[in-house]
């Protein structure tokens, strides 16, 4: 059994997705993150940088529970415990790793500078707004090229797709027209079309 510690954010979708689709058996504990769960101690312990999503493998590779914050990481950890979506040949896995990397560096926390200016501040700050607007627009390019003759971002569907795609649904938020990244876009549409991606996306928590 794994606990997840979630909210119903793209960083969390990432993780109930890789569940889903390993068929992984896990429970959900919610950390309303608009509420400042995050903060309290008990959380801290498994996430010391006191961000959602986090997890305790009840069954680590010890045989006993081992906690994992770091969406990427959690992912790698997941992928490498199941054998699942996370080549185990080096090239392969390269391939996977620095797509999970741009990910994790670049199409999430940039996009979350973009929700932030674009969205949520009480202030409009065109500056800000133009600054990461502007960065979103060339990651999606990035990622539209990537995509060309390909439907997955790194060979065979991998945890990287499961770390990009649920920054890619909030498009409407990003200053971002599909219709711009045709090869997105289709990623999009081929990706939500799995039943596991349906089910990890439907839980509401959050
Ligand atoms: N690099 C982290 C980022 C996680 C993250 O930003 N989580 C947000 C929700 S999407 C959060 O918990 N925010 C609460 C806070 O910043 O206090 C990861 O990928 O796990």
């Amino acid at each position: 059994m794994i606990d997840l510690y979630y909210w119903g954010t793209p960083n969390g979708h990432k993780i109930t997705i890789a569940l889903e689709e390993m068929g992984l058996e896990y429970q959900i504990f919610p950390i309303n993150i608009l509420e400042n769960d995050q903060f309290q101690p008990d959380f801290l312990n498994i996430s010391p940088n006191n961000k959602i999503p986090a997890i305790v493998d009840q069954n680590g590779p010890r045989g006993e529970p081992i906690s994992v914050f770091e969406s990427g990481a959690i992912l790698q950890y997941l992928g490498r415990k199941t054998g699942l979506f996370y080549p185990t040949d080096e090239q392969e896995r390269v391939e996977v790793e620095q797509w999970l990397m741009w990910q994790m560096g670049g199409f999430g926390p940039m996009l979350g500078q973009n929700h932030h200016f674009n969205k949520f501040a009480s202030e409009r700050i065109p500056y800000a707004i133009d600054r990461y607007v502007n960065e979103t627009k060339r990651l999606y390019s990035v990622l539209n090229k990537q995509l060309i003759g390909q439907k997955f971002v790194a060979g065979e569907y991998s945890i990287a797709d499961m770390a990009i795609l649920p920054w890619a649904l909030r498009y409407e938020w990003q200053g971002i027209q599909l219709e711009d990244y045709p090869y997105v876009k289709d990623y999009i549409e081929r990706l939500t079309a799995r039943p596991a991606v349906q089910k990890a996306l439907s839980i509401k928590v959050g």
